[in-house]
């Protein structure tokens, strides 16, 4: 019995088991009521008298060697398993805050210009970014030679027939006009494109809001008052504007509109160049050949139509030196928006 013992205690010592499965496999060879470890003992019962006393202790020895190997290893399993077991998350947690984003500066800019036109009877018209020749040029009475018809001016998609990125908005409202009968009031804001080199005050691509207002006996002094209360609504209740002679295709007679400084407020100061005027949009009567073109009478009816860059008044506005900066997305920028509506 006592070799018995030994090789017991030596298999005992020796044991590295791979897994816990492994580990409890040899608990119940060993331990269980019917295993090794136990049998011992029922043989113990038939051992000689005299040698009880060391077989006995010999063999609790064994018992607790084997228990004990048993926990070593069980306590081992047990914190690998916690090590690599990624933590659970917490489903009780209160939620984060999402990060929110902020308006792009153009288009709080556009939906101000929007929503100052909406207030007095104008709708939103949006239209396709590449246009053929008619909806982009000849419609709009640009005289076959117009030098923006050049390659030079334009980013053509296809030649004859012309296909080519919008150069301004202008050709929606004329697809408004082909579909529509006056009464006409309608603003459209869009991406335009234009073959520029790129810098501080010029991009290829921009942002334009272009109106358009038709109707019976409408006057040069009806788009004057319009656009008198567009300008106070943008940029102050103080504004004066002055109008400028000017020349568009689409428009006769036209103007330059300039609204007074509104840093300065007239004496002049860097940001008005010291004239104590900017600039801000162009616009004029539909030249009569326009409305013809679209399908609307122009013995019976007459209209005004304005154009401005959405950048250059965000630049206004925000004391944007470099036009770049729309264009880049860079966050730092952007964030100083985050409070614009
Ligand atoms: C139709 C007929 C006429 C829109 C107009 C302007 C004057 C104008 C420029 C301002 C700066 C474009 O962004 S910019 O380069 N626009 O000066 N636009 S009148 O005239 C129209 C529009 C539609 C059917």
């Amino acid at each position: 019995m006592i070799s018995k013992i030994q090789e017991l205690l030596r298999e005992v010592e020796a044991f590295e088991p791979q897994t816990p499965a492994d580990l409890e496999s040899f608990r119940v060879e060993m331990l269980s009521k019917k295993g090794r470890i136990p049998s011992l003992f029922q043989e113990f019962k038939n051992v000689d008298p005299s040698q009880r006393k060391e077989m006995g202790a010999r063999l609790n020895q064994l018992k607790e060697a084997a228990a004990r190997k048993i926990n070593e290893w069980k306590e081992a399993f047990e914190s690998r398993e916690t090590e690599s077991r990624p933590e659970q998350p917490d489903f009780s947690m209160p939620a984060g805050l999402s990060p929110l984003g902020s308006r792009h500066p153009l288009s709080v800019v556009r939906n101000r210009i929007n929503s100052i036109f909406e207030k007095i009877g104008f709708v939103v018209s949006e239209g396709p970014e590449i246009e053929d020749d008619w909806h982009n040029f000849s419609a709009l009475n640009f005289p076959e030679e117009h030098p923006a018809r050049d390659m030079q001016d334009t980013f053509f998609i296809e030649k004859n027939p012309d296909i080519a990125l919008r150069t301004h908005t202008s050709s929606v409202q004329v697809r408004v006009m082909e579909n529509q009968k006056p009464p006409i009031r309608t603003i459209s804001p869009g991406r335009v494109f234009r073959n520029e080199a790129i810098s501080a005050r010029a991009h290829c691509i921009f942002h334009q809001v272009e109106g358009l207002y038709i109707d019976e006996q409408v006057s040069f002094a009806d788009m004057k008052q319009t656009l008198l209360y567009f300008a106070r609504e943008m940029f102050g209740e103080e504004t004066q504007i002055r109008l400028r002679p000017s020349f568009f295709p689409f428009t006769e007679p036209s103007a330059e509109m300039d609204v007074s400084c509104n840093i300065c407020g007239g004496p002049g100061c860097p940001i008005c160049k010291y004239s104590g005027w900017i600039e801000v949009m162009g616009c004029g009567m539909v030249d009569p050949n326009v409305l013809d073109n679209c399908g609307i009478d122009s013995s019976k009816y007459s209209g005004f139509a304005f154009g401005m860059g959405i950048e250059r008044i965000a630049m206004n506005i925000f004391q944007i030196k470099d036009l770049r900066m729309f264009f880049e997305n860079d966050i730092r920028f952007l964030r100083q928006f985050s409070s614009a509506i």
